[in-house]
């Protein structure tokens, strides 16, 4: 799915080492890849240099490259950018390369980056490399470190990578817009000795906020923390990538934080550790195990394990308000609440009111109410046994045996051996519910209203 900006040879070309020989200068700017949608791409692995297990985005790609003498050049072009959060709602956005949040970049410990960096949006912008070790003037911050590179203008930033680790890109120029609009991609630099902390899978991806009015197109740039739209590399639940595994897999989950809150981010049947952040590897020493590893604001947590156990295991922040698509948070509670009469009652004064909430939202998962065009369901998604009720940040980790390695292709629902599957018995299987009040009593007026409407359908 990936096309050519420019008119210059083939994908093979670009991800290449042998493509350039020689050394060019600076000014030739290398053509910037470019892709259009929200399809995860195949993992892009190297074709020259130390041998590493590339990563894997969710929802998203690497950058192909090329080398020019010793230096890997890479071309990102911030720019406004369509991006689909799930089928049913696009958003405008700005990002890199035609997606937001902007392409992977992959490269190895000690290699040196030239990264040309264009601006094709309305206003100035520069690219900061969080967490990377590098000459103060490449830090990338607007005023600071450097001019902003004005509409129209490319820089190139160059430096070369001293540590392997998990690190990020984004904005350091009106960031509260930049990064509200979605300007923010991965930095991924593979350890020199292939060995080191090799993982067999390796998934990657940036959380980050939006606040966009439901049938609205453009997040609103103002907000500060209320936003409603939790998402992973600009995707909500049921659009997520799910996290395809092979048996006896290592595996390493690694997620940036570029949203306004903290996460902590659960996975289901297995213990974990963190392995890396953005300041580095952490050694075996130093870890301790975990079943949901906090995400704060402005960091990275990359987490590690051993895929033993088959089946669907679910991926989530464990804010449950951040497993929920565009919701109104001025909803009554009325979790208990007989709502029939007052129903009634309402529907006099405003005919479309919809009664909901008396015993719980669950209902809100199976509803398919009228929505304005350009949005989502708040809790939404089908699994093999029924609806999941679920939004935003959310995916489903699947472990499966007798998958080829490398293979991330949707193998669908597990198969659950017989007999491990939670079920129900027979209401008289059991002792009879406990009744607080053994002694037949006359019932209030309370009881008989609650439990009239249901019981006699006035016609005895
Ligand atoms: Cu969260």
């Amino acid at each position: 799915m990936l096309s050519r900006r420019g008119f210059l040879g083939s994908a093979a070309v670009l991800s290449g080492a042998a493509a350039v020989s020689g050394r060019v200068q600076a000014a030739a700017i290398p053509e910037a890849a470019t892709t259009e949608t929200a399809t995860m791409q195949p993992p892009l692995y190297p074709s020259s240099g130390p041998d590493y297990q590339p990563v894997v985005t969710l929802n998203g790609w690497t950058l192909p490259w090329r080398m020019n003498g010793d230096w890997k050049e890479f071309h990102l072009v911030a720019e406004p950018v369509v991006r689909e959060f799930a089928p049913g709602m696009k958003v405008h956005l700005w990002g890199y390369n035609g997606q937001s949040p902007g392409p992977t970049i992959e490269a190895v410990e000690g290699d040196k980056v030239r990264i040309f960096v264009t601006n094709k949006l309305p206003e100035h912008t520069t690219i900061h490399w969080h967490g990377m070790l590098l000459p103060c003037g490449m830090d990338g911050v607007g005023g600071l470190t450097q001019p902003h590179i004005q509409p129209g203008k490319t820089f190139v930033y160059e430096f070369e990578l001293k540590k392997s680790g998990t690190f990020m890109y984004h904005p350091h120029a009106d960031e509260m817009v930049q990064m509200a609009m979605g300007m923010m991609g991965s930095f991924i630099v593979h350890p020199r000795d292939p060995k080191f902390m090799r993982v067999d899978r390796d998934f990657v991806f940036v959380m980050n906020n939006y606040d966009i009015d439901p049938g609205s197109y453009v997040p609103k740039v103002m907000t500060m923390l209320d936003h409603n739209l939790w998402t992973w590399n600009s995707r909500v639940f049921p659009g997520i990538d799910h996290l395809v595994v092979r048996k006896g897999d290592r595996v390493r989950v690694r997620s940036a934080n570029l949203t306004m809150t903290n996460h902590p981010i659960h996975m289901h049947g297995y213990h974990f550790s963190v392995s890396c952040t953005d300041g580095g590897w952490v050694q075996e020493s130093a870890r301790w195990p975990e079943v949901s590893i906090d995400v704060p604001v402005g960091s990275i947590r990359a987490f590690d394990f051993v895929a033993d156990v088959p089946g669907d295991w679910a991926i989530h922040c464990h804010k449950s308000h951040h497993t929920m698509n565009a919701m109104g948070h001025n909803v009554k509670t009325f979790i208990g609440v007989q709502k029939r009469d007052l129903g009634r009652s309402i529907k006099k004064l405003v005919p479309d009111y919809m009664p909901m909430g008396s015993s719980g939202m669950a209902e809100m998962g199976e509803m398919e109410m009228p929505l304005p065009d350009n949005t989502l369901p708040m809790m939404t998604g089908f699994g093999p046994f029924g609806p999941l009720e679920m939004g935003g940040m959310f995916s489903v980790v699947k472990v499966r045996e007798g998958i080829a390695a490398n293979d991330y292709k949707d193998p669908g629902w597990y198969q659950h051996p017989p007999g491990t599957v939670a079920y129900e018995v027979p209401n008289n299987a059991g002792p009879p519910p406990r009744r607080a009040d053994p002694a037949p009593s006359k019932p209030s007026s309370i009881d008989v209203q609650v439990v009239k409407p249901r019981q006699h359908g006035g016609h005895h």
